[in-house]
């Protein structure tokens, strides 16, 4: 070490550093060949901006609360109560997923109550020891990373922090030889995870190992988090570390719905049910926000008697998260055959038909784009109008530094009806537009303004806008247009859109 110290040193002092050299060093290598716009920081991290683009996915509520009927078990339940009436099969709960337009799905494998759906060296309360031989030869870690790998899904697991059955819990024995280890031992199951999900977790009252007592613990400290990123990272590169991780966060309620104003820098002591809707627009870090919402009117776990919500409900949630800047895992809980009972198969197999029929025919594509500003283009790469409806997430129109206020027109030479339009930033440089508006026209000479009920502030990863303003009641008769015109009237630097389309 010592010895490359000393070489390094002698090197730099053979080396000129005079003023000349400096100056021959700038011609020989421009700084910006591409004119590539510079980020508005904070920017995503790779693995953000993967996890971004997974949109909308599935949550799958199945474990001991599913045979006892409650939500939060105190963890002192029998493991023989885990007794599923057939061999629970995540295969079908993530072909329903993939219907309904989802591109993953993350499965609850140890809720608070502490028992694993997997054989676990970490603790005794996990299927191994469940009442029949579906439960004991059960593995959901296992058969839903094959399934998902199979299915061309994106898969992740909800591994609960809080355990209440653990005697450890509150100790550094807990994290160290429990929790972490829990973590560890569900990468052997696939290393491509794109999500974990951990709860808020401060603790609260349980079983305990037999001590029935209250444990907190502050969830800031306790899980020894920076530890556990680097170490789940290094084996799941892409793995987004949710909620006590910190690489994405809570959209500040269950409801399924985002602030039409939402920007994804936040700071890190935010208030998340007051602030989890809209981020802050010079934030901090780059958070994210994901919205979990269930799709049944009952509870996260499955419970006789439930109904799963309307299409056309699940619809307006869709508008409402993924449309906003967030996306959606939306939970649809196995029944106690392990498997997504028809009723809420049906409810999401139609909630993905309104997403394909409003949502896929884009007329932008057959559209003449112009715009008022092009950005000059760089040595390998331009900015054109053109580059929003290439279908290429890597491309982007962009106008040139100091150009915050730009006007995007989509022209056709015969009348569309359209309902939605939907834009795009080039996000990996950072979150830009503030503040936009749509307008229609039917002669190509008068223009009307549409979505007048909407907040056109922020775009984001992605915005879409019902142009009769409802996200209840969205699709309607539709506008007969000859073409769209959006002006961004503000933004923290010159925009970069990626994509329009026009519904
Ligand atoms: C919460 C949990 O307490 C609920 O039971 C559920 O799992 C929800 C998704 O997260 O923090």
């Amino acid at each position: 070490m010592k010895k490359l110290f000393t070489s390094l040193l002698v090197l730099g002092m053979m080396v000129p550093f005079g003023a000349s050299a400096q100056l021959q060093l700038k011609a020989e290598a421009p700084a910006n060949p591409d004119n590539e716009p510079v980020p508005v920081h904070p920017v995503p991290h790779p693995r953000q901006l993967k996890w971004q683009e997974t949109e909308f996915y599935a949550f799958y509520h199945y474990g001991m609360n599913t045979y006892t009927g409650e939500e939060w078990g105190m963890g002192n339940e029998d493991p023989k109560r885990f007794a599923p009436t057939a061999a629970p099969n995540p295969r079908q709960w993530l072909e329903v997923a993939k219907e309904a337009g989802m591109r993953g799905g993350i499965a609850v494998v140890k809720h608070h109550d502490g028992f694993c759906q997997w054989p676990t060296e970490t603790t005794d309360h996990n299927v191994t020891k469940s009442g029949n031989d579906f439960g004991r030869n059960t593995n959901i870690p296992r058969d839903f990373a094959k399934a998902a790998q199979e299915l061309d899904m994106k898969y992740g697991f909800y591994i609960s922090p809080w355990d209440r059955n653990s005697v450890h819990y509150g100790t550094d024995k807990y994290v160290k030889d429990v929790f972490l280890r829990q973590c560890a031992e569900l990468a052997q199951y696939g290393t491509d995870q794109f999500e974990m999900w951990f709860d808020g977790a401060n603790g609260g009252n349980g079983y305990y190992g037999g001590r029935n007592t209250t444990i907190s613990v502050d969830r800031a400290t306790y899980y020894d988090v920076p530890n556990l990123r680097d170490s789940i990272h290094k084996v799941c590169p892409d793995c987004v570390m949710w909620g006590v991780g910190g690489e994405a966060r809570w959209i500040g309620n269950e409801a399924g719905w985002a602030g039409q104003t939402n920007w994804s820098p936040e700071n890190r002591d935010y208030a998340p049910e007051s602030n989890g809707m809209y981020g802050t627009e010079n934030g901090w870090f780059w958070l994210p926000g994901e919205s979990d919402a269930k799709a049944t009117n009952r509870g996260w776990f499955y419970h006789d008697g439930e109904s799963p919500l309307t299409p056309e409900r699940l619809f307006q949630m869709y508008l409402e998260t993924v449309g906003r800047n967030s996306t959606l895992i939306l939970n649809i809980p196995p029944n106690k055959a392990g498997v997504l009972p028809d009723a809420s198969v049906n409810s999401l197999k139609g909630m993905g038909n309104l997403i394909r029929e409003r949502l896929t025919n884009d007329f932008a594509k057959s559209a003449k784009v112009e715009v008022s500003e092009t950005r000059n283009a760089g040595a390998a790469r331009n900015y054109e109008a053109n580059n929003m409806i290439d279908g290429n997430k890597d491309t982007y129109w962009a106008t040139n530094d100091g150009t915050t206020e730009a006007v995007i027109t989509l022209t056709w030479d015969e009348a569309k009806i359209i309902r939605y339009v939907e834009l795009m930033e080039y996000i990996a440089k950072g979150q830009r537009v503030k503040k936009f508006t749509v307008e229609t026209t039917q002669d190509g000479v008068n223009w009307t303004r549409r979505a007048t009920g909407v907040e056109t502030t922020t775009v984001g990863y992605k915005r879409i806008i019902p142009l009769n303003s409802s996200t209840a009641n969205s699709y309607g008769d539709g506008f007969e247009v000859m073409g769209v015109r959006i002006k961004i009237e503000d933004s923290k630097a010159c925009p970069l859109i990626s994509k329009v389309s026009v519904y």
